[in-house]
Parts: structure tokens; sequence; C-alpha cells
């Protein structure tokens, strides 16, 4: 893949030679590189990205949610980076080459992402630009946006799927997930935890993990919210819970050392806290109240879907063995069992 890069670099709107290119490893989606163009004694960097056509039906739609709010959110000085697609010479945000959808972001400098958190700074960092971010789309139309994933944190539905790839899934991979399955079926009373709620629809980002927040290497900010793939409308519960999942335990969701997964009270303290900060105040009484059902509803929604990519064979989520989606889907289940004992 590597070798095609060049051609496709030089369909969009950027100056200078091809100079290097390497993936980044990072994330269970799209195939992302880091790339760098030299312009006589200056040296640039981009991220190019093979946006995932089998998840992303309709990249257009994709990059559409996401340049009209970065133009939106530039307008309102917005004050952290805005992650911005560069336009092709055909004045596109992506470029179809054969079967596959690129696009071009300007690689932000200096920055680093983390897949656990170590400091409460951090926790409380990101989880401030993660509210800040959703208080500044609070006037920008929800509805107006595409949803680029139909029912995407509908937890009844994750469920149906799990139940259905229980009984349709590779045989031998549904026995050795035994143990794990009967837990899941046990945690199904979670589904009510918020059913009927009266929740505002917003703007939200439904991807909040760690690693979609770009942090300062030098002062350690929090610099940009990346990942923009599925923002839609939808409850913010979801991301609060997206940043309990990734945030509070001490290992990320790869780590079989289950003993060691579990909430850490002051990283939810921290989360909580930086989350209501960047609200500044926005969020309903209902919002706040169930906000902790909302980490419980993601972690619970998590363990779902990678037990089914499990029983069915790992058709979503990228992995580096056969087990790994059972790993993830138990690491979760020890995640929700502690939050289940904090709260
Ligand atoms: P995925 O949907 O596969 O998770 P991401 O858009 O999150 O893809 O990108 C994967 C990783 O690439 C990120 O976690 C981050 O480390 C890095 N990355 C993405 N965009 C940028 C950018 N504009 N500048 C710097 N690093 C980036
Ligand atoms: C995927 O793209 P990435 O790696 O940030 C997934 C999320 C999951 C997450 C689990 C579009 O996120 O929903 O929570 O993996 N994104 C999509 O790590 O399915
Ligand atoms: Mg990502």
């Amino acid at each position: 893949m590597l070798e095609k890069l060049p051609t496709i670099l030089n369909k969009f709107q950027i100056k200078g030679q091809f100079f290097a290119a390497a993936p980044i490893e990072i994330g269970h989606i799209n195939a992302t590189y880091q790339v760098t163009l030299q312009n006589g004694q200056n040296k640039s960097l981009y991220v190019l990205q093979k946006i995932n056509t089998e998840i992303f039906k309709k990249p257009l739609e994709v990059m559409h949610n996401i340049a009209n709010i970065g133009h939106f959110l530039i307008k309102k000085s917005y004050p952290r980076k805005v992650l911005l697609p560069i336009e092709s010479f055909e004045e596109e945000y992506v470029l179809k080459i054969a079967d596959n959808y690129w696009r071009l972001y300007p690689f932000i400098q200096n920055t680093i992402t983390y897949n656990q958190v170590d400091t409460i700074e951090q926790a409380y960092a990101a989880a401030f630009a993660f509210g800040e971010y959703t208080n500044y789309l609070h006037d920008f139309d929800a509805t107006s946006l595409h949803v680029t994933i139909p029912n995407f944190h509908n937890t009844n539905l994750r469920y149906q799927q799990f139940l259905a790839a229980t009984k349709h899934g590779v045989g031998e991979r549904t026995k050795k997930a035994q143990e794990t399955i009967d837990k899941l079926f046990h945690y199904q009373y979670l589904l009510k935890l918020i059913e009927g709620a009266k929740l505002p629809l917003r703007v939200t980002h439904n991807d909040t993990k760690i690693n979609n927040i770009l942090f300062d290497k030098t002062s350690g900010a929090a610099v940009c919210v990346i990942d923009l793939d599925t923002l839609m409308p939808g409850t913010l519960l979801y991301d609060y819970g997206d940043m309990v999942r990734t945030f509070t335990p001490p290992l990320d969701e790869n780590s079989a050392d289950f003993e060691n997964i579990y909430i850490r009270k002051e990283m939810l303290h921290a989360l909580t806290a930086g989350y209501k900060d960047g609200m500044k105040g926005r969020l309903t009484a209902l919002e706040a109240e169930l906000l902790l059902d909302g980490g419980k509803l993601t972690i619970f929604e998590q363990a779902l879907r990678f037990l089914t990519d499990y029983l069915l064979g790992d058709v979503y989520y990228k992995v580096a063995n056969q087990e790994q989606n059972l790993t993830r889907a138990k690491n979760q289940v020890c995640l929700l069992e502690s939050l289940l004992t904090v709260s």
C-alpha cells in the first residue's frame, strides 16, 4: 500500500515532493498513514487515511459532517485546533480511487495519543476538551448531520445482534466464550437504565476514547479532538460513558491482566469534573443524574460488540490474534463489574 501513497497525495491541494510515509497503528477502523512532504528545505507532515467503507458506507456524508462542523467551530472561534480535511484538486474532501476513499488532514505537530490515562490532569484535560467540544456545538442543528452509522449507540439493538451471534456464530468460539456470554446475559437488565428518559438531542462525538484526543507532547494540554467519523445526533451519555470506559482503568481494553482492570475513582472524579467544566453548565439535571448510567451502558455495549465480533469471526475490529476480541470482551466485563460496585 505504501508505494501507492505518492500518487494519491498528488491529487490533493498540497505543495512539495513525497518524502516518506509510515503507518500509524492506532485505531481499530481506518488505515492511517503519516506522510512527509519536502518543499525545498521545509518538511510538512500530513495524515492520509483510507476510510473503512465496510463500516462507513457513505464516506461523502462522513466528510460532509466533518467539514460542516469544522467550519462552524472556526466561525465560533473555538479555542482548540480544528481538524479540517484538505481538499483535492477536484475540490472534494474525499478522493475515490478504484473502490477506496481517501482523505487528508494536516498532521497536528508535537502531539501524542495515549491508550490509557496516567494522571488525573490528563483525565481532566481530555474530558474538558470533549465537554467543551459538545458545548461549542450546542447551537449546531444536530438533525442536519448525516447519520454515518445508523443505530450506532442503540444498546438494545447491539444486544439483539449479540443474541443472534450466540446462535449463529462460529461454533467453537461460542464454546470458548460461554462464561462471558452468560455474564452478558446476566447484565441484560442494564438495558433498562435510561429507558424512556427525555434526553436532549445533541451533536455528539460518539467515540470519545482516550486515543481520540491529541495531547501536546511538551505541555500535556489537550490540543485537538480527532476521529470525527461518528459525529452524529445523539445523547451525550455515551460520550461521557466512553470516557469512563477508556480513562478510568489503569490498562487499556486489550489487556488480559484482568485483575488490574478496574475503575480508578480518582480518574472518574477528574473526568467528571473536567467534562462538567467543559460543558460550562449546559448539562441538564437529567443528563447529570444519568451520567454514570451512561458509563455502565457504554461499557456493557462495548463488551457486547467485542464479543459479537469474536463470535462472528472478527469481521469488524482489527485484531492482532484470534483471541483478541474475546480478551477485549472479558476486559470490558471486568470494568463493568468494577463500575457496578463503585456506584
Ligand atoms: P481510527 O478511526 O482508525 O481510530 P483515527 O482518526 O483515530 O483512526 O486515527 C488513528 C490515530 O492516528 C489517532 O489515534 C492518532 O494517534 C493519529 N492521528 C490521526 N489524525 C491525526 C492528526 N491530524 N494529527 C496527528 N495524529 C493524528
Ligand atoms: C473503534 O475508531 P476507533 O478505534 O477510535 C469503534 C468504537 C469503539 C472502539 C473500541 C466506528 O474506535 O465505536 O468504541 O473502536 N469505532 C467505530 O476501541 O466502530
Ligand atoms: Mg481513533
